[in-house]
């Protein structure tokens, strides 16, 4: 039998703003499979998205949603998670949401390992506002902001978010919509902070300026930087540089959880246990 989407979606609000061929309906759609997958009633979730095309994202989910400013989606769920630590919160965001004006917010929700998934749809580029450089944007590509060619260094989410101290982070293509939706679950299965980087296409801003004329040969593309990480750690630093592993790229889980350690602090308030001290961690240094 078919998998029934419509009945997570918000049907008066379709069809979606995004364009043909665009990966963010892939990323909407292995969601979806995974929230059934891990057999979670629509109300015990809570996506949380800024403004981008992927910020749309919560407008179209029949869950609690909150679309809020952009840049702000960790922010503004890590309220919500600490108010509703009984929820499962996910947080959708475009690369220049979730690493330009939002990069703060990641980096500080990685660090307190607060019990969330950010779901960062990177296609390269800010796509809603048609085309300006987001950090990453590969060196070389055309821009709107960078007609001659995009001179800023590029990084790496993933990497950024393993050194911040989120305890999994992974990163999957829209070309491989069943592991995707796979990485979710087990995104959102992990206690703490998951970062989960979904590559997918924006062929009408990036791709069509830069020598990619359609969703597919966009795809491709993606799929040439791409490889999984057994097969890139195989590879010599030479090999590895400008390609970027795919997979489950990290998961601890002997750090602990934010809204844990927030209980103790209300434990100690209340009189229920004695102050916190270093015990209390078990975080290696
Ligand atoms: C504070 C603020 N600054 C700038 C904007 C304009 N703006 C809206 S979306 C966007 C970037 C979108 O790019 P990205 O986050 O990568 O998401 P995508 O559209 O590619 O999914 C920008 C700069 C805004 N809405 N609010």
């Amino acid at each position: 039998m078919a998998f029934n989407y419509d009945s997570y979606l918000r049907l008066e609000k379709m069809p979606t703003l995004w364009c043909w061929g665009c990966g963010d309906g892939i990323v909407l759609k292995s969601f979806i499979r995974a929230v059934e997958k891990l057999g979670l009633s629509k109300d015990e979730v809570c996506v949380v998205s800024g403004i981008g095309c992927s910020g749309r994202f919560s407008s179209y989910v029949d869950f609690n949603t909150v679309h809020t400013t952009h840049g702000r989606t960790v922010a503004f769920a890590t309220g919500i998670k600490l108010a509703n630590p009984d929820k499962t919160v996910v947080c959708v965001a475009g690369d220049g949401d979730a690493l330009a004006i939002g990069g703060n917010h990641t980096i500080h929700g990685c660090r307190r390992n607060i019990d969330m998934t950010l779901i960062v749809i990177q296609n390269f580029i800010y796509g809603l506002t048609n085309s300006q450089t987001s950090p990453t944007t590969p060196q070389g590509m055309w821009t709107v902001s960078q007609k001659a060619g995009n001179i800023d260094p590029t990084f790496d989410g993933c990497e950024l978010a393993i050194a911040a101290g989120a305890s999994f982070v992974g990163r999957e293509n829209v070309t491989a919509p069943k592991k995707l939706e796979k990485l979710f679950v087990e995104a959102m299965k992990h206690k703490g902070f998951s970062y989960i980087e979904a590559m997918s296409n924006c062929h009408i801003n990036l791709g069509r300026k830069n020598k990619m004329q359609s969703a597919m040969e966009n795809l491709d593309w993606i799929d040439s930087i791409t490889m999984p990480k057994k097969k890139y750690d195989a590879l010599s630093p030479e090999e590895q540089l400008n390609l970027l592993p795919t997979g489950i790229l990290k998961q601890d889980t002997e750090v602990r959880e934010y809204c844990d350690m927030y209980q103790d602090i209300i434990d100690v308030h209340q009189g229920k246990r004695g102050p916190i001290t270093q015990d209390d961690f078990k975080k290696k240094i």
